[in-house]
């Protein structure tokens, strides 16, 4: 018969054993880490039904991540708070600092992919600049949910759960910046905010890459622009982005944007104009002036889908404008401000906006 301690070293050995494999299991996952800034995602409403109204930036990242066990199923997590605020609230300080941290984590080997938790707001913008200048491979997926974690039918626990998948993913690597939300995977050069109030709120004219199911990730297609590791800029370089404005175009246009803009000193001016980037004729002498004075003139539209055509309602070529072919003006102003990191002529410019 067994001695009295040998049953029970026998299954402590068998626990200890069984114990080691699911270290070793879960130490055999990738690695992801995810960088929170806040945003709904994060966000807390005082009551269930309340899917719209709520504070944003509230629930710390830890909380966001052991509030998901199952995110251990797919991936080894690890998390840093970076920021804690609404996306609105984004300036060129934010993109910088968060790139750089982006940037420094996609070199360590043992980060296989990274998850930034985002607002909605501006996700869009964050997800084109880092597309822009974080030179890795590397799976980078930006998230964010339109309903608080604490209302009815909450999205940001399964955007999330889909975010860490997707980028602990090897299918992932190389295909830029991505956004998951809705189901879906989206190109972060593509994909915009198209409705204020729905959960299905992230689009792209183009289509989504993909889709993530259950953990598993079906592609469809793959960017064509350049991005991450094959772009010209890189964050490590980036000590401040130049100053980049929009002005909107409208009936009964007037010149008061454009030329307060023009006196306050920006780099490039994105002119979001009707139709195919119309510009009315009563602005087109102050923009003329604006370039004269050395300032990039960015011809963009309103119109959120197509892409404007270069010489068509305005002689850019004449004027040595550049179009901001499909980009939507928030994204024009993004690559707009990294392009002018480094020296351009409209020429140079314009070669940017058609590669990126
Ligand atoms: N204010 C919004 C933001 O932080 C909330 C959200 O939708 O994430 O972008």
């Amino acid at each position: 018969m067994l001695n009295r301690f040998g049953w029970k070293n026998g299954l402590a050995a068998l626990l200890l054993s069984a114990l080691s494999s699911v270290a070793l299991a879960q130490a055999a996952k990738p690695h992801v880490v995810v960088l929170a800034t806040g945003g709904t995602i994060a966000g807390a409403g005082a009551s269930a039904a309340n899917s719209a109204t709520y504070s944003a930036a509230k629930v710390p990242v830890d909380k966001l991540l052991a509030g998901l066990p199952e995110l251990g199923q797919v991936a080894r997590v690890s998390g840093e708070q970076v920021f804690q605020i609404a996306s609105e609230s984004f300036t060129n300080e934010h993109l910088l600092t968060l790139a750089r941290r982006v940037s420094a984590l996609s070199k360590q080997a043992d980060v296989n992919g990274i998850v930034i938790t985002h607002g909605t707001d501006t996700l869009e913008e964050t997800a084109y600049f880092l597309n822009l200048v974080v030179r890795t491979t590397k799976p980078i997926v930006v998230v964010g949910s339109m309903r608080p974690g604490t209302a009815l039918s909450a999205d940001g626990a399964l955007n999330l759960y889909d975010a860490v998948s997707v980028a602990a993913s090897q299918d992932a690597a190389g295909k830029g910046v991505l956004v998951t939300l809705n189901d879906e995977i989206q190109s972060g050069r593509d994909v915009s905010k198209t409705v204020n109030i729905k959960t299905e709120a992230f689009k792209s004219q183009w289509g989504p890459l993909g889709m993530v199911v259950e953990g598993r990730n079906y592609w469809f297609r793959a960017p064509v622009k350049r991005h991450t590791s094959a772009s010209e800029f890189n964050i490590d370089e980036i000590q401040s982005l130049p100053a980049v404005d929009i002005v909107y175009g409208y009936g009964n246009m007037n010149t008061t944007g454009i030329d307060a803009y023009g006196k306050a000193g920006v780099k490039a001016l994105i002119h979001a104009g009707t139709g195919n980037g119309s510009v009315a004729a009563q602005a087109v002498p102050a923009l003329r002036a604006l370039r004269a004075n050395g300032v990039q003139v960015i011809r963009g539209a309103r119109v959120p889908d197509g892409f404007v055509l270069r010489n068509a309602e305005q002689p850019d070529d004449q004027y040595d404008w550049v179009v901001a072919h499909d980009l939507r003006p928030q994204k024009a102003r993004i690559l707009a401000m990294v392009a002018l990191t480094k020296p351009q002529d409209a020429k140079s410019l314009q070669r940017i906006f058609w590669e990126y």
